[in-house]
């Protein structure tokens, strides 16, 4: 059985990968009106993941026998400055992500919750998984990405990781 305040922030948490899908989701929808159709499917395919995210955790609160809740969500930003812009964004999110899945690692180390504690450590693994692959895209947008060309190049790249994800 989890302890009331472990439910409140897995339920925050829910919220948070729900808010990570729509941000992708608007930012898929910034990348069609742009014409990379590449990020577009990167980043539609990215916002299906988070919604995964969100339901592994919906199941589990739910399977604990307590009441999963879905609250209120920010709406996402819709407009880029820049495919660098969105990117870095993007990176400065994922961070975020994961303080807010190490606070509740932590919050389980406390609890000595060690099913929760269990459970997290997929979410653990996959913030180290989506941190690398977001910097090296990063790097890679700051190295080519300054004109068309190098864009163009960006932007297919993207096409072929979405791919590629989708063939795993
Ligand atoms: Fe990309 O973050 Fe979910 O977990």
């Amino acid at each position: 059985m989890l302890s009331n305040t472990m439910i409140e922030a897995l339920n925050e948490q829910i919220r948070i990968e729900f808010e990570s899908s729509n941000l992708y989701l608007q930012m898929a929808a910034w990348c069609a009106w742009k014409g990379y159709e590449g990020g577009e499917t990167f980043l539609r395919a990215h916002s299906e993941e988070e919604r995964m995210h969100m339901m592994k955790l919906f199941t589990y609160v739910g399977e604990t026998g307590a009441l999963a809740v879905i609250s209120a969500m920010e709406q996402p930003k819709a407009e880029y400055e820049s495919l660098s812009d969105m990117f870095k964004q993007i990176l400065k999110h994922e961070r975020f992500v994961t303080s807010k899945i190490n606070e509740l690692v932590d919050l389980a180390y406390k609890e000595k919750d060690y099913s929760t504690l269990n459970f997290l450590q997929w979410y653990v693994a996959e913030q180290h998984e989506e941190e690398t692959l977001f910097s090296s895209l990063v790097d890679k947008i700051e190295l080519i990405g300054h004109d068309g060309r190098g864009l163009y190049l960006i932007d297919k790249e993207l096409g072929k990781q979405a791919t590629a994800a989708a063939g795993q």
